[in-house]
């Protein structure tokens, strides 16, 4: 590993703290330096797309497969006639009832005509908890997304249960995997997809759907997450190149916290508590981050040059917030080399004092939740970085 990083990229204030320094993201596994947008489409993307893929996440399979959609229910005046409200099932397979998504779709009536860009994210509780909330869960998960919020500033939004792709359990029987078993395959071998890949690849199919409904910007879909479901934002953005810009809600270890820091939630502790959300491998990197050929900064970069924001939270000891920081913070370069801005803060910023440039990040004060003000912070950066002359 070519350790050039901290020379390059060290901070003013003295503040970096990763042991054993960071991998470049603009240096291959020869030792060479990528200097042109054309060897890092060419070389180095390939090449790290590839190793979260075989040594992290697990390998997306990209054979083709049958979806079947339905749409269940089309409302036009929903939200007090603001919004119209669809659902639609998208199964996955040869019969129809296979495993499969049904996403709820919230699009602005106003202005009539027009493509709204859309916010799209994997919701933790189910649909109903997303549009009405769930009072029997606890804060985070009883949050209700603010649709009435984002129809009003012009973003559509469209959400699915991420159990329904994959249950979020140990086991592979069921949600998506089984549908690319090979003859007699039980669970996914060493660098096959876990949760978060089958989670990843759901957003993608989801996205099919939204390029093919004409109230949607097929250019201007935004992946969104929180948590888990943050990391699995990034994954699909950094995968599935037609998002059009992607937000880390609190993504911590796995998502966009450095795993070298190992600061809060580890590649130890993440692999002990949620081994399938990953792929076989990547537990052989637990108390050894080291020795990974790359850091999640570089998961960032598989973005670039695409805006991207990170929002963290003060009392989120466990996901990070300073970690997530420089994983936006040492993404810049490539953002640079591909002529973008990259994160323009070189220290942390104070709290709720956010950064919008093209990679942003907040830190808000409270805990690990995807708030209202995050929200409004997401479409802020989505104002400023998407926004298209009429
Ligand atoms: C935590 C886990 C984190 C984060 C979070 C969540 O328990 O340690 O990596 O993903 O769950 O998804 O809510």
């Amino acid at each position: 590993m070519v350790d050039t990083t901290i020379g390059r990229l060290a901070l003013p204030d003295g503040r970096l703290s990763v042991p054993g320094g960071l991998p470049d993201p603009l240096v291959c596994a020869d030792g060479s330096v990528v200097t042109s947008a054309e060897e890092w489409y060419a070389r180095r993307r390939p090449e790290l797309l590839e190793l979260f893929a075989s040594q992290m996440f697990g390998r997306t399979p990209d054979t083709a497969i049958a979806v079947h959609r339905e749409v269940l229910s089309e409302e036009p005046a929903a939200l007090d006639g603001r919004a119209t409200r669809v659902e639609v099932r998208l199964s996955f397979g040869p019969a129809s009832d296979g495993p499969g998504m049904t996403l709820l779709i919230h699009l602005p009536n106003e202005p009539a005509g027009d493509r709204a860009p859309t916010f799209l994210g994997l919701n933790f509780r189910g649909n109903q908890a997303a549009e009405f909330g769930d009072p029997t869960e606890p804060d985070v998960l009883r949050q209700r997304w603010p649709l009435e919020r984002m129809i009003e500033r012009g973003y559509a939004v469209a959400t699915a249960w991420y159990e329904d792709l994959d249950p979020d359990v140990d086991d592979f029987s069921n949600g998506v995997h089984p549908l690319f078993y090979t003859d007699g395959q039980t669970r996914p071998g060493p660098d096959e997809w876990g949760a978060i890949g089958a989670w990843a690849w759901g957003l993608s199919r989801a996205l099919d759907h939204l390029q093919e409904d004409s109230r949607v910007d097929p250019e201007r879909v935004i992946a969104v997450g929180h948590s888990r479901l943050g990391k699995t934002a990034m994954w699909a953005a950094a995968q599935d190149e037609r998002f059009a810009m992607a937000v880390s809600n609190n993504s911590g270890c796995g998502g966009v916290a450095l795993s070298r820091r190992r600061h809060g939630e580890t590649v130890d502790a993440i692999t002990r508590r949620f081994p399938h959300w990953f792929c076989p491998n990547f537990s052989a990197y637990a108390d050894r981050e080291e020795t990974l050929a790359f850091d999640q900064h570089q998961l960032v970069a598989l973005i670039a040059p695409r805006p991207f924001y990170i929002a963290s939270a003060q009392d989120d000891d466990w996901a990070d917030p300073y970690g997530e920081f420089l994983g936006g913070r040492y993404a810049s370069p490539v953002y640079e080399l591909l002529g973008v801005e990259g994160l323009a803060a070189t220290e942390l910023p104070p709290v709720s004092e956010p950064v919008l440039s093209r990679i942003g990040y907040h830190i808000r004060p409270g805990g690990h939740a995807m708030t209202a003000y995050d929200w409004e912070r997401f479409a802020d950066a989505a104002d400023r970085h998407l926004r298209r002359s009429r």
